[in-house]
């Protein structure tokens, strides 16, 4: 990929749209600015909010029937790298990368931190993998991991998250993400209470591992790939877990892992007011774990989650830890660079909204009762159009006003398949 031809696209673009911008832009500010806000405050809070990338977004990710790549796809970390650099130089937005380890078991330090820094990126967090064998490993998770009966595939499993900290620390990463697909399929295979307290002793195990200024991220499922019961099914039973490991120990949402219908919103405030809310991963879902992309499917409802995580973010009572944002998705439809564009614009948008309720009248309202004004408050910040605001906060960074158009311009995919070939398949799922 020719990454240098890129600015100079974008400055040509941004040309050619800046008399429309401009036109939306002042449109905006000038209502914003009579309601009260400080458009200036709310660049700066919507230019300061970076969204990680993992590792395993960068391929045409499948199913359990078929997979279907598009072609210039990433082959190793390097690559993975450059893609998410080239997303970050078009929208300024996504500086960091979550690790997956072994799939982006980082080898050449040396060379990955150059590659970093080249690409004006971070690593965000390191994120374990018990759910699969590896070729090299001696014990089974069919039957689980940190939940497992037998003390040395715990201890196995132990190991591997002690070792995905030792990479993270070669490359300044401060956490650790923990995500456990131990569970049973069938009635009678778990001993509930034991999977509970073998998985609590490894988590404390590996807690005791973690250089005190790393956090461990716990996160949660409902059901898949186990589907009779999972061992950290909900917020509760992680929050359970953080509570007894320790400050270090938070609890992770991520949107797709929940039943239908589950009030998220409500869970992010509760875990906020524990100040026990360590992170976040977004996606979009119709189901259950669809990984689409984020906010394509109930955009009300990720304004409703992202009302409260401003809400406990802005309020100087609630002591929850600065939070690790992520988008978790594996895309198998559209071009996954797109795809993650798509959804960074989508998160920056949705917060920009969350930042135009008007918190005192909202609460003003609650006090009194008054259920329509209250639920008025919030329909007019998300009815509002702030596309105008995050493309202005985006320009103002050095990226561009439409970032997708700008890589549709470039012509990116063509090259990569050029580069990488047309069968190059990405380590993920
Ligand atoms: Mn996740």
């Amino acid at each position: 990929m020719n990454r240098s031809l890129i600015p100079k696209l974008i400055e040509e673009q941004n040309k050619k749209f800046a008399k429309e911008h401009q036109f939306h832009f002042n449109y905006l500010g000038e209502a914003i600015s009579r309601k009260g806000f400080e458009i200036a405050a709310l660049l700066k809070k919507i230019k300061n909010f970076q969204v990680a990338i993992p590792s395993w977004a960068l391929g045409t990710g499948g199913t359990r029937f078929g997979r279907f790549p598009m072609g210039g796809e990433p082959r190793n970390l390097e690559e993975k790298i450059e893609d998410i650099g080239l997303i970050h130089l078009l929208n300024k937005s996504s500086n960091s990368i979550s690790l997956h380890v072994p799939w982006d078991k980082p080898a050449d330090i040396t060379a990955i931190r150059q590659s970093l820094k080249a690409n004006d990126l971070v690593i965000d967090s390191v994120n374990s993998n018990t759910f699969q064998n590896q070729s090299d490993q001696k014990h089974s998770y069919k039957f689980g991991s940190l939940c497992h009966v037998e003390k040395h595939v715990r201890a196995q499993a132990i190991a591997h998250n002690l070792e995905c900290i030792e990479h993270g620390e070669k490359l300044n990463a401060k956490t650790l993400t923990v995500w456990l697909a131990d569970g049973s399929n069938f009635p009678g295979q778990h001993h509930f209470r034991k999977a509970y307290e073998h998985t609590h002793e490894s988590l404390a195990k590996i807690c005791k591992g973690l250089p005190t200024d790393w956090n461990m991220l716990i996160e949660y499922k409902p059901y898949e790939p186990n589907f009779y019961s999972m061992v950290i099914p909900d917020w509760g039973t992680s929050y359970s877990l953080c509570q007894s490991l320790g400050t270090q120990a938070n609890v992770l949402v991520d949107l797709g892992h929940h039943l239908p219908n589950a009030n998220i919103e409500q869970i992010v405030a509760r875990l906020m007011h524990f100040g026990r809310l360590g992170g976040f991963h977004f996606n979009g879902s119709m189901y259950g774990d669809d990984d689409l992309t984020t906010g394509s499917i109930k955009p009300y409802q990720f304004f409703l989650i992202f009302n409260e995580l401003v809400d406990g973010m802005e309020d100087r009572k609630v002591k929850n830890p600065s939070l690790a944002w992520m988008i978790d998705a594996s895309h198998n439809t559209k071009d996954p660079l797109e795809d993650l564009m798509q959804s960074v614009e989508m998160i920056l948008n949705t917060y920009a909204k969350a930042l135009l309720v008007d918190r005192k009248k909202l609460s003003e309202a609650q006090e009194e009762n008054d259920v329509v004004r209250a639920e008025e408050i919030l329909k007019e910040s998300f009815q509002t159009d702030t596309r105008p605001l995050v493309a202005e906060a985006m320009k103002q960074k050095g990226g561009a006003l439409k970032p997708i158009d700008v890589f549709r311009a470039a012509r990116v995919r063509d090259t990569l398949i050029q580069q990488r070939g047309k069968s190059s398949l990405a380590t993920g799922l």
